[in-house]
């Protein structure tokens, strides 16, 4: 963690002044005014005086290891943070075969952010980009199960905030249409065996460019609500509903199967999967999720199963067989 943050954290709504923070870190007074230049730029708001020095202020969008409150016994118990990384998935799967179980990669920007199918996602300031280190004792066969805990997981933690969350197929976190995270798992596995997964989680909390969002068709936390959200608070959360599914990840699966499908916003649309098993476009309607994650669609040449792909939602199609004109300019999501 940043030093100057450590020192001023438990100092939040106090002045300090530069001299102080200076001999008590060891730095010069310069180096303390570089810090807080870069924390300013990483989301904290941090007064300054020339008569009383540095005053943190409570409330701001702090996000470091020390703000996190670990309600959980396993997940984010060993934290990995950094201010800045290529992608947390791509640093949890080069130390996850040692790491601990629940291990947390957290960063506060990403500069290679991934998707999925090697596309790339926009990790600005302001967003909660991490990835856990999973262990779970399930054969890869199960492996499925897995994003559909993380998406029910999400979905769980974000309505406890007060959003209505939905998940669209296969593990996207919608608020009303627009995409508000995205999740990536990555495996390691032996023929018989899960050795790990690494969950990459990406919200955009206080992500509040609204070209950016247009660009993708996305929301954030933050816009919704019209005011910056507590990053903190939403991953001790997502954490806890995390870990509450985890360990009946073999044994109670159908209730997270039942989970999935009461959030689901695909269920009951008419959908295209695009580039569903190389055979191209597939339009039906979505009519349930088996125990293995695959989307159950019937079209006209009767139901078909989806293990994987891209999801668009069509609008419905009214009474009279149109679309209907209710959806926002777009159609699609
Ligand atoms: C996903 O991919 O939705 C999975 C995203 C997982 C991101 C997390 S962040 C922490 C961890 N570390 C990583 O490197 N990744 C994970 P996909 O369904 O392929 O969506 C990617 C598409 O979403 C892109 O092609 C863009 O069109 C769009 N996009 C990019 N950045 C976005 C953002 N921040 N919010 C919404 N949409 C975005």
């Amino acid at each position: 963690m940043n030093p100057v943050l450590a020192y001023l954290l438990p100092r939040t709504g106090s002045w300090v002044s530069g001299m102080e923070v200076s001999k008590e870190l060891g730095i010069s007074r310069a180096a303390v005014w570089k810090h807080i230049h870069k924390l300013r730029a990483l989301g904290c708001t941090i007064e300054t005086s020339p008569r009383h020095g540095y005053r943190l202020t409570a409330g701001g969008d702090i996000l470091a290891p020390e703000t996190i409150d670990i309600r959980t016994k396993i997940l984010g118990t060993c934290i990995v943070f950094s201010e800045s990384v290529t992608s947390t998935n791509e640093v949890a799967t080069k130390m996850a075969r040692s790491a601990k179980d629940g291990t947390l990669v957290l960063s506060l920007i990403q500069t290679a952010g991934m998707g999925r199918l090697q596309r790339s996602w926009s990790s600005p300031p302001g967003g909660i980009w991490m990835s856990l280190i999973l262990k779970p004792e399930i054969p890869p066969v199960l492996s499925p199960r897995i994003g559909m805990m993380a998406a029910v997981a999400v979905a769980s933690a974000l309505r406890r905030a007060g959003f209505h969350a939905k998940i669209k197929w296969p593990n996207d976190i919608l608020i009303g249409d627009r995409k508000v995270c995205g999740i990536l798992i990555e495996l390691g596995a032996q023929m018989d065996r899960l050795e790990y997964a690494v969950v990459g989680i990406g919200i955009n909390a206080n992500v509040n460019d609204e070209a950016l969002l247009e660009e993708w068709g996305a929301t954030s936390l933050g816009k919704e609500l019209g005011r910056t959200v507590d990053r903190s608070e939403i991953i001790s959360c997502v954490l806890e509903e995390l870990e509450l599914r985890y360990l009946g990840l073999g044994a109670e699966f159908q209730e997270i199967h039942r989970e999935w499908e009461a959030f689901s916003a695909t269920l009951g649309q008419e959908v295209m999967v695009i580039g569903w098993s190389g055979n191209g476009d597939l339009a039906g309607k979505a009519e349930s999720l088996d125990q293995d994650g695959a989307l159950i669609v019937g079209t006209s040449q009767g139901l078909v199963r989806v293990l994987a792909g891209d999801c668009r939602h069509l609008r419905p199609l009214n009474r009279s067989g149109c679309r209907s004109t209710a959806a926002r300019p777009g159609s699609e999501i």
